[in-house]
């Protein structure tokens, strides 16, 4: 062997010696089962809500809907799975039974479902229609089987188990694989129930004794992920709330057992000893139901692609709602808000630009190939740049070699070994000084920071604090167009109108005459006088890249100037009437049933009132069930309307009642009931609707 040779050997030997000695990190902390795995990468799918009481205009069924109202004559499963995959979703949970009882498969167990109702002379099954639409169109299919049923005589005996795991082998058994099963939280309260028409309340701890049930699921379906917001940890938590976003902050963890408080489902737990991921779910309009009245209310393109930052780009999945019309369909302005939202997507991540750029990190694990900067912008998930254990905080330069402007920042950790950053920065390096550009804490399967454009040579990840040395399997770097919110009108008190929006940098342009804005209409620099009935439009506009918002509206009743509330000398009581829906104010110091009262100034023509629930995180004395009066004197008062906020517990949204014209100087709002069963009453907004 000559000498080159035995150079040569030597060397071949001492790097896959060095190669073999470097052991990827063992995991740290629990870590996602396949199941989650497979779940997380699906990342966005779709909920289908559809029952009794889509035909009823109602967001909960008592359970004595008749079950010949259901009779979808267009109904299209085809439809909602095209707009589905068109929208780049993955899949769809349909309401197979809501909190009504109604089941839209003809279950053996029952006779309120499909096979009573008109619909196909009763021989249609609208679980059987999704399915091979969803096999037609390679979606997965999952189910929402509500255990509150409204319907069902032996709700909250021993023997409804019996009929809720004989419902659940039914939908588990017949209709393929099943990739989610939902568990509503809404549970036990008044109800049909066979015709009992009582309140019927469970142990929602023990009642549904969840831990042979989740065994018989999982016996029937072995890939499936168990939705359950309840005590009893399911595969997939709620994130506690339905408008649309997770914590900046969110662990894919809590603890195995015990109570999870909202701040819980919000963030996950740090020290938690389960993995227990974050589904947002929401809807595209604000209810989860049909309702004709909102068809106006469709959620924007820039709206959804926040809530798209706020719920993907925060570690969760996003599964949005699509309301299935009487006739069976997808309402044309949602089909077109989530086409282009999925165009807003693809448009906003179309070029990786950190997939160009030359990677270096501050350290790699053992010095190996295998694990070094490079292999974060690979665009391989099963590869990862790591650092030695002994190494927590570490850098990462993407270096572009050119002036490169962008505004979003995707990183991800290889979960399959734990979730392990706690904080990070993002620097650019403009004018040869490093500039921190964002900041985050938790990472996990995928976080996108949003910032301002930027224009630099180089970024660099940061991460300053980690559990254990971190895993980083993703990086992506963009230049998303900038996308406008419709821009909020307030009015407060004085009659003074405000325009704003989320977005840096837009300038307002706004009509008082119900005509559509453009650049040429008023121009907005701060709040105006608008007193009295008027609607105002606006619109926000980006000068840079010439593009508007679309039409922001307020509509405004009566002046509220004269405006007092009787019985209190609380100063913050006004903020019931500021037009800001993030203040709010409470009477804490009465008892349930409490009054409002408020004098209007003089005699109007009322026909309605709107109520705004607490729109804080941590809300309190959100009103269930009213009763509202009019007065002419303060003394002799009428009852005009009464009834429930139905579902305002998951979505504090406004409330607006109808009745018929009276003359009234007097109002009075008397709280009954209230989400959380204490004497709490709290109100961000009131207001009346006159003729
Ligand atoms: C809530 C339910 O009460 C709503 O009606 C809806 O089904 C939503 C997804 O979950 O808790």
């Amino acid at each position: 062997m000559n000498i080159k040779l035995i150079l040569i050997t030597f060397f071949v030997c001492s790097i896959s010696i060095s190669c073999t000695k470097t052991e990827p990190p063992s995991a740290f902390g629990p870590v996602p089962s396949e199941n989650q795995i497979r779940w997380q990468e699906m990342e966005y799918y779709a909920f289908v809500h559809f029952s009794l009481n889509t035909y009823t205009d109602q967001s909960w069924g008592y359970g004595n809907e008749d079950a010949k109202l259901f009779n979808p004559e267009k109904a299209d499963c085809r439809q909602w799975a095209r707009i589905c995959k068109e929208s780049g979703m993955k899949g769809v949970i349909i309401t197979a039974k809501h909190h009504c009882g109604f089941c839209l498969w003809p279950s053996e167990y029952t006779e309120y479902s499909v096979k009573n109702a008109p619909w196909k002379d009763g021989k249609g099954d609208m679980v059987r229609e999704i399915a091979d639409a969803c096999k037609e169109y390679d979606l997965k299919l999952g189910i929402y089987l509500s255990p509150w049923d409204r319907n069902h005589p032996d709700y909250g005996k021993p023997k409804y188990i019996t009929y809720f795991r004989n419902q659940l082998t039914e939908l588990l058994t017949n209709y393929g694989e099943i990739f989610e099963v939902w568990f509503d939280g809404a549970n036990g309260g008044d109800g049909y129930y066979g015709g009992a028409n009582e309140t019927r309340k469970i142990d929602r701890t023990t009642y549904y004794d969840w831990k042979n049930t989740y065994a018989l699921i999982r016996k029937l379906q072995p890939n499936i992920v168990i939705w359950n917001d309840g005590g009893d940890r399911g595969d997939l938590r709620w994130v506690g709330t339905e408008e649309g976003f997770v914590g900046e902050t969110n662990w894919s963890l809590l603890n195995a057992t015990g109570e999870v408080e909202w701040g819980m489902l919000h963030f996950g737990l740090e020290t938690g000893n389960a993995w227990v991921p974050a589904e947002v779910n929401t809807s595209i309009r604000p209810e989860w139901f049909y309702h004709p009245a909102e068809d106006n209310k469709v959620k924007s393109v820039p709206y959804l692609m926040d809530t798209y930052y706020n719920s993907i780009g925060r570690n969760g999945t996003f599964l949005l709602n699509f309301p299935i019309m009487p006739n069976g369909l997808i309402h044309p302005s949602d089909e077109k808000a989530a086409l282009e939202m999925a165009k807003a997507v693809k448009e906003s991540l179309a070029v990786n630009l950190a997939e160009k750029a030359k990677a270096e990190a501050s350290n790699v694990r053992g010095n190996a190939g295998k694990f070094n900067a490079a292999k974060a912008i690979d665009g391989d998930k099963e590869s990862y740049w790591a650092t030695d254990d002994s190494v927590a905080t570490a850098s990462l330069i993407l270096d572009f070699d050119k002036p490169t402007l962008f505004n979003r920042f995707m990183v991800q950790e290889y979960i399959r070994l734990g979730q392990r950053v706690k904080a990070f920065t993002i620097e650019a390096f403009v004018d040869g000084i490093w500039k921190e550009i964002a900041k985050g804490t938790t990472i996990g399967y995928k976080r996108i920071l949003r910032f301002q454009a930027v224009e630099a040579t180089k970024v660099r990840l940061n991460i300053s604090a980690s559990k254990s040395c971190p895993v980083i399997s993703n990086i992506g770097i963009y230049s998303a167009p900038v996308f406008l919110n419709a821009p909020s009108i307030a009015r407060d008190q004085s009659g003074d109108i405000s325009i704003t929006t989320n977005d840096i940098g837009p300038v307002f342009y706004y009509t008082t005459d119900r005509s559509e804005p453009t650049t040429q209409s008023n121009l907005y620099h701060v709040p105006f006088q608008a007193d009295g009935k008027v609607e105002i439009r606006a619109i926000a506009y980006d000068p840079a890249s010439g593009k508007s918002s679309p039409v922001g509206i307020g509509k405004f009743d009566i002046s509220k100037k004269a405006w007092k509330i009787e019985g209190t000398t609380d100063k913050n009581a006004g903020s019931i009437f500021d037009g800001n829906t993030s203040t709010a104010w409470h009477q804490g110091d009465k008892k349930l049933p409490a009054d409002l009262v408020v004098d209007l100034g003089r005699n109007f023509n009322v026909c309605g009132f709107k109520y705004l629930p607490d729109q804080a995180r941590w809300s309190s004395g959100i009103i269930t069930h009213y009763q509202f009066f009019v007065s002419e004197n303060n003394k002799d008062w009428k009852l005009v309307n009464e009834g429930e906020f139905s579902n305002i517990k998951n979505n504090p949204l406004l409330q607006v009642k109808d009745f018929t014209p009276v003359i009234a100087r007097y109002i009075k709002l008397c709280a009954l009931r209230n989400t959380s069963g204490d004497d709490m009453a709290g109100y961000a907004e009131v207001d009346v609707i006159t003729e």
